[in-house]
C-alpha cells in the first residue's frame, strides 16, 4: 500500500465528473487500499478518487472505525436539512457552514462488486454527501454564500502557495504517525 499525493483546489481534476466503474479489478482494489491509507494519514474521514487524481467514481469513508467503500454511489433517499461546518482535504485550512440533508440513504457497489444500501445520519450523512459531491466535481465551497466564498478564496490565494503544482504531499510526521499506527495494528 502506498500514500498518494492529494490534489488541492486549482487542480482541474477536482471539478471533473467521474466515470462509472464497470468492474472491480485488482488495480482498483489497490487504489481503494491506497485511498484508505492516504485518508487515515491525512486524518480525514472521507476521500474521493478525484482528490488523488483519479476519475473512477469511487470514494472511501470511515466515520467511526467503520470503513466503507462507495463505488458508483447515488443518493436514493434524503430527508430533512441541517447546517454544519465542513472542511476538505483538498482545500486545507478553509472551513465553512454547509446545509445538507440530515439523513440520506445511499446505494452503491462494494469492492465485492455487489450492490448495497447504507443509511447515514449526522456525520456519516454529511460525509457521504460531501464525497458524492466530489464524484460530480462539486466542492463544499460552492455552497457558501458569495461573501463567505470570497473570504475563503482570498484566504486560499495565500494558503495555496504551500502546494506548488496543486499537490499536497503528506508531511514527514503525517507519514511517520501513519507508520507508527501500522505498527500498533
Ligand atoms: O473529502 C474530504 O475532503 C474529506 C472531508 C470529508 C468531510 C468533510 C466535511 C464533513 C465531514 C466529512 C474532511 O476533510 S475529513 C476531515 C474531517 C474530520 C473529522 C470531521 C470532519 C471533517
Ligand atoms: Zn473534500
Amino acid at each position: 500500500m502506498s500514500l498518494l499525493d492529494i490534489r488541492v483546489l486549482g487542480d482541474p481534476v477536482l471539478v471533473q465528473t467521474t466515470k462509472l466503474v464497470d468492474d472491480v479489478t485488482p488495480e482498483l482494489r489497490r487504489l481503494v487500499d491506497d485511498m484508505f491509507e492516504t485518508m487515515y494519514a491525512a486524518k480525514g474521514i472521507g476521500l474521493a478518487a478525484p482528490q488523488v487524481g483519479r476519475l473512477e467514481r469511487l470514494s472511501v469513508v470511515d466515520v467511526d472505525k467503520q470503513p466503507i467503500v462507495l463505488i458508483n454511489p447515488e443518493i436514493i433517499e434524503s430527508e430533512g436539512t441541517i447546517k454544519g461546518e465542513e472542511g476538505c482535504l483538498s482545500i486545507p485550512e478553509i472551513y465553512g457552514d454547509v446545509e445538507r440533508a440530515a439523513r440520506v440513504v445511499v446505494r452503491a457497489m462494494g469492492v465485492d462488486g455487489k450492490p448495497f444500501e447504507i443509511e447515514g445520519r449526522e456525520l456519516l450523512s454529511r460525509c457521504m454527501q460531501h464525497e458524492i459531491d466530489h464524484l460530480h466535481g462539486r466542492l463544499f465551497i460552492y455552497y457558501l454564500s458569495a461573501l463567505k466564498r470570497r473570504a475563503a478564496m482570498s484566504k486560499w490565494s495565500k494558503e495555496k502557495e504551500k502546494y506548488p503544482g496543486n499537490v499536497r504531499r503528506l508531511t514527514a510526521d503525517e507519514v511517520a504517525a501513519h507508520h507508527h499506527r501500522d505498527e500498533e495494528l
